[in-house]
Formats: C-alpha cells, structure tokens, sequence
C-alpha cells in the first residue's frame, strides 16, 4: 500500500532560505501602497524597520525609520503574520504605505540594504503552494482571479479558489487509489484466494466521468480567455455595420460598396458577464481581386475558430447563404426597416437600432450557455486538458489489460495524471511556466 501513497505526498519543508520582498499594490501614484514580505528574516527585518515587533495579525501604526541613517521614511500600518498561519506559510509581513513613488522606493531600498531581495512573479504563491498552503488549482485560481475582468470570471475562478475544481480531482483520484489497491493485492496475493472484486464497471464509470468532463472542456477555458462570436455573410449585408453598433464605437469602415472590410477586425465587448472578441469578416463571395480573395480566406479561418458564428443576411435581398463552421450558428435578418425580416429568424435593423437589444439579450444567454451554468465546475486550462485526456487513455488500456499486472501499471499512469493537475507528484518541470505568469508581488 506504501507505494501508492507516496507519490501524493506533499512537497513539504520547501522553505526557503531568502527573504524576498514586492509591491502588492499597483504601481503608480496612490493613496496607499502595499508593501509584502515572506521569508525567515522578516521578524528581523520588520524590528530593524519599526523598532519592535507589532502582536501578530493586529494592524499597529508605525514610525518606519531607514536602517543607517534612523531617518523617518514613512509612517505606516505594519502587520505581522508568523509562519505558518500566513499566504506563504513563511513568516510573512505587510507594510501599508504612503502611496508615493518616494516612498516606496525608500522602502525597497531600505529592505534590499537590509538583505532582503525583490520577488520574482508569483513568487509569494509559488512559496504559498511549495508549503502546501494550497494546491496548484488553488494557486492557478489565484493568477485568474486577479486578471478576471467580468463578474462571471470572477465568480468562476473563486469556486475553483474555494477548491471545487480540487474536490471533483481528488474525489476521482480517491476512487483510484482504492481501484488500484484492487489491482495490486490481485498481483501480490494471486493465490491466497483472495477475491478480486470485478472492478471493470467502476473503471469505466470513472472513465465516462473524466470523458463527460473533458467533452464540457471548452466551458471554462472559453470564460477564462473569453469567447470569440464570428460574424459572417455575404458583402454589404451590414456586419460591420452591427459590430460597430455592438461596440458602440466606429471599428469597421461601413460603406455601400460591397467588399469593404477586408482584414478580420475586433472588438471587445463584456456580454451577460463574458468577455467576448467580436469579429468582422469580409463578405463571403467568390472574388477575382487577389485582395478581397485573401480577405474571404481570412474570413473562413476565423469561421473555423469560432465559439460562435452570427449569420448575417440582408431581408431586403434575400438570397440562398449558408456558412461553414463548427461553432453553433445564429441566423440573423438585418435592414429590417427596408423589407420584413423573411423567415423566423432574429431580425434587426441596425440603420434604426430596432431589435438591437434582443439580439444582445440573446447574445448573452448564448454566451452563459457557452462558458457557465450550473453542474460541476468546468476544468479551465489546456494543462489540465492534458492530463486529463492522459488519465481518460489510461483508464481506457486498463480495462483493456489482459494481466492485473498491466491493469495497475495503468491505474498507475491514471492516477499520476490526475495528481499532475493538484500538484500533488511531478510538478516541479512545470512550475516555472505557470508561475512567471502571475504579477510580481502575489
Ligand atoms: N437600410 C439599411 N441600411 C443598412 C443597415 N445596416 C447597414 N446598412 C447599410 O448597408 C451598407 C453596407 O454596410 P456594411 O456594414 O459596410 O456591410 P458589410 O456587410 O460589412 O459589407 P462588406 O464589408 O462589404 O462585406 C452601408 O451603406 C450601410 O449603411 C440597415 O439596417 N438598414
Ligand atoms: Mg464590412
């Protein structure tokens, strides 16, 4: 049993030998600046800087007097968290400054003189996660959370803060221990007799479970990197016409001369809480000119990458169109204010605004459609798409294994893929990656 557990050891006594110090708060002119510490020499630090100690987690107002000189530099609130209850699990410190650039600066001067270092990014997390205060999901969640730009990105990298995404993992990662313990007690014991529970039908459960989830794959990522909607159709039925109405700003020349828009143009709208790339095509249509042929090209490539397509069509000249694309298609009827719109579909005119605000209504269900709703917490990074798709093959040859030896080999696999994703075994390759992505100073 030893040898299953190992590899889900936390990878503890990881803290480090230097003090690092960063700006919590943004950079510029403010009223406060934040000013964070973590590292065995904070205590040491903060005495030198403040005179004593504050009591711990009680914020004190402090007179911050340079080391060499005892030249005042600030007047601040100083906290003091010691390892382990704090971010890091390290003795960790917050100093609230005066928000000007002076300031800070006399700061980090006096913390580097007194031996403490700037932190790299994400290196307060990245101590956070080497301690075991939380896992990588919890430590991806947290970089999410400071990019999030919409309340439903908010909302969804919070759940996975709260380690919800963690939870669904390690709920899978339990029930393959206990089937892998199957496994080898049929290798070590083959003939005491012991019973070998036919575990097939729960690995091919566990098996739909992590197919259910990697085919709800797109939902998260979509709300993570925001959704792209491809609008298409023939020239000169309005499309630039509509992302510049949807947009509220000129993105796109409009002009009556079919074959306008050459180049895919964007904008960034926010729609029922998504972010969303709205892009504008050249008018699908067999061309001679080289340009507005490449234009057409263009067009088709995004067609191909799209979440959505929105289908224009002009109702005062109506003609056969159909377009291409993976993605779901919304058909949509414009100038309605010249003609009646000619089928079922959602109809506008973008010259009088009519419509307009049901085709954004729509829009932005179809959006929460796409990235949110309710059910279990959708996996959010291509990284975990990965190993997820490793640990579904996996599961897929242990059912095929004709030895129980071959089957646990690849229980085995399975089981490492899902713990990749928490962080809880072979990690340490891929922690730079994600780390340099976080803000220096979390
Ligand atoms: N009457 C009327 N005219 C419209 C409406 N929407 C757009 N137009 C006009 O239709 C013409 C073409 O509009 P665009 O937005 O350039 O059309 P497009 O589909 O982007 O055209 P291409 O870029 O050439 O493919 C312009 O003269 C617009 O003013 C509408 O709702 N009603
Ligand atoms: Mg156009």
């Amino acid at each position: 049993m030893n040898k299953i557990a190992q590899p889900f050891l936390r990878p503890n006594g990881a803290r480090s030998e230097q003090t690092i110090f960063a700006l919590a708060s943004g950079a510029g002119r403010a009223a406060l600046a934040v000013m964070r510490l973590s590292g065995p020499g904070t205590a040491a630090l903060l005495a030198r800087l403040a005179g004593r100690l504050p009591p711990p987690r009680r914020a004190s107002l402090r007179r911050l007097l340079a080391p060499d000189t005892g030249e005042e530099l600030d007047r601040a609130l100083v906290l003091w968290f010691p390892a382990p209850a704090s971010y890091t699990g390290e003795d960790c410190a917050e100093l609230h400054l005066h928000g000007g650039h002076a300031v800070v600066e006399a700061l980090a001067e006096a913390l580097a003189a007194l031996g403490a270092r700037p932190a790299e990014p994400g290196e307060f997390t990245r101590r956070a996660f080497l301690n075991g205060r939380m896992d990588l999901l919890e430590a991806e969640a947290v970089a999410d959370l400071i990019e999030a730009e919409t309340s439903a990105q908010r909302r969804q990298a919070l759940a996975q803060l709260e380690g919800r995404l963690g939870d669904l993992y390690r709920g899978w990662a339990e029930q393959l221990r206990t089937l892998l313990a199957h496994a080898e007690a049929a290798i070590d014991f083959p003939d005491v007799g012991v019973p070998e529970p036919d575990d097939a039908p729960a690995i091919a459960a566990l098996r739909r479970a992590l197919a259910a989830h990697l085919a709800d794959a797109r939902r998260g990522e979509r709300l993570r990197e925001g959704l792209t909607i491809v609008v298409a159709g023939p020239p000169n039925v309005g499309k630039s016409s509509l992302i510049n109405a949807l947009a509220g700003r000129e993105i796109a020349i409009v002009s009556p001369i079919p074959g306008t828009t050459r180049d895919a143009l964007e904008a960034r709208i926010v729609l029922g809480g998504v972010p969303i790339t709205l892009v504008d095509t050249a008018g699908l249509r067999d061309s001679a000119d080289p340009i507005e042929a490449e234009g057409v090209r263009r067009a088709r490539a995004r067609l191909a990458a799209a979440d959505l397509v929105l289908s224009v069509t002009d109702a005062s000249f109506p003609a056969p169109f159909a377009v291409r694309s993976p993605a779901p298609v919304l058909a949509l009827a414009n100038k309605t204010d010249l003609a009646p719109p000619p089928g079922p579909e959602l109809a506008v005119s973008v010259l009088t605004g009519a419509g307009l605000s049901e085709l954004r209504a729509r829009l932005a269900a179809l959006a929460r459609d796409l990235t949110g709703g309710a059910g279990p917490p959708p996996l959010t990074r291509a990284r975990h798409r990965a190993a997820l798709i490793e640990a579904e093959a996996a599961l897929a040859a242990a059912l095929a294994a004709p030895a129980p030896e071959l089957r646990a080999e690849d229980l085995r696999v399975a089981l490492c893929a899902l713990g990749r994703i928490t962080g809880t075994v072979g990690v340490e390759d891929i922690l730079d990656t994600i780390f340099s992505s976080f803000c220096i100073g979390k």
